[in-house]
């Protein structure tokens, strides 16, 4: 039966989200724990227990990045996703379980001194697990904090050994479209792909996350890895990465061909530039359901603003 264990970070209660905001009925029944039929429902995260790197978790805590809001409730955190492999709607959780996450192959090419395939499971062990807390806000105008586990990004730069004319890292999703139904829908520019600069993927607030909540990654947050750029609106953040490629070539991200004036390569966070359609000086904070202030770069200035010195001439911000 699923107990739910209080962890140090984890908010007392009474700040909790009113559940019943997020949670659809059955979902209701599971966390009230009214007995045995409640218990046998799904939920997701489940796997966790039999997944081969449960070990390495919880890993220690980095203390330089923990933040002054309430960490939202786990429970929120894997039910409400935005992960359009398995639909366009928040609640696809259950659709997302049934993503094969084992073997995982990861392929490392481009601008390399050589090519690299790896299976997850022997690349996350050659890396230092940490656990950070990062917020994280959704071009959607809603945001959530998440007790992340993973790596620096710039760990993997240098296990890839790019050569010197590498410029960006482009990132791709799994392309699995009997299992993902979303990828039936061929309007979308399938696999999901996202880039970053060296620079920005050489930054230490850049992070690849494998954990989150001091186990495995739920498959609905994007298992077995996928990054964090806390700084940068949420769709930057890809989920379930296969590959990652150096390029001298601006990757063109799957939102950015979509709809170019709306989502654009370089995504920073800033409350006085609206979105075409809606403003973004505010955020529903998930774990409040507050509405609170959005900062410039969500409040990461401090570490990412000397990235763009210099690049007033371009889109930073949408
Ligand atoms: N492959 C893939 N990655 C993705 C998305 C997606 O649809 N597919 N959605 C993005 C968006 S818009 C957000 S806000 C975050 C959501 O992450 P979360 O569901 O863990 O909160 O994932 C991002 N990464
Ligand atoms: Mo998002």
């Amino acid at each position: 039966m699923y107990v739910k264990r209080q962890r140090g970070w984890e908010i007392p209660e009474r700040l909790a989200t009113p559940e019943s905001v997020y949670f659809n009925r059955r979902q209701i029944l599971a966390a009230s724990g009214l007995g045995l039929a409640a218990a046998a429902l799904p939920r997701p995260g489940r796997a966790a227990e039999t997944d081969p790197t449960a070990d390495l978790y919880p890993a220690p805590r980095n203390s330089k990045y923990t933040i002054e809001r309430p960490v939202t409730p786990e429970s929120i955190n894997t039910t409400y996703n935005n992960f359009y492999e398995f639909g366009t709607q928040k609640d696809i959780w259950e659709a997302a379980e049934a993503l094969p996450i084992r073997p995982w192959e990861v392929k490392i090419d481009g601008l390399v001194e050589k090519e690299i395939t790896t299976d997850f499971d022997t690349l996350i062990r050659r890396m230092p697990l940490e656990e950070r807390l990062y917020r994280h806000r959704c071009v959607e105008a809603w945001s959530m904090t998440v007790p992340w586990t993973g790596f620096p990004v710039s760990e993997l730069v240098k296990y890839a050994n790019p050569l010197g004319d590498a410029q960006y890292l482009r990132m791709e999703t799994f392309m699995m479209p009997d299992v993902a139904t979303g990828q039936k829908q061929i309007w979308y520019p399938w696999p999901y792909v996202e880039g970053i600069t060296m620079a920005e993927a050489n930054n230490e607030l850049a992070f690849m996350v494998t954990g989150a909540y001091g186990k495995p990654v739920a498959k609905s947050m994007g298992a077995p890895i996928r990054i964090h750029l806390p700084w940068k609106y949420g769709f930057k953040s890809i989920k379930s990465i296969v590959r990652f490629t150096f390029t001298d070539e601006r990757p063109v991200s799957f939102w950015e061909e979509l709809g170019p004036s709306e989502y654009g390569f370089w995504a920073n966070v800033n409350p006085e530039v609206a979105h075409p359609r809606w403003s973004q000086a505010t955020e529903r904070d998930l774990a409040t359901n507050e509405r609170i202030p959005t900062r410039l770069y969500n409040g990461y200035t401090e570490y990412v603003a000397d990235l763009y010195t210099g690049m007033e001439d371009q889109r930073l911000f949408m």
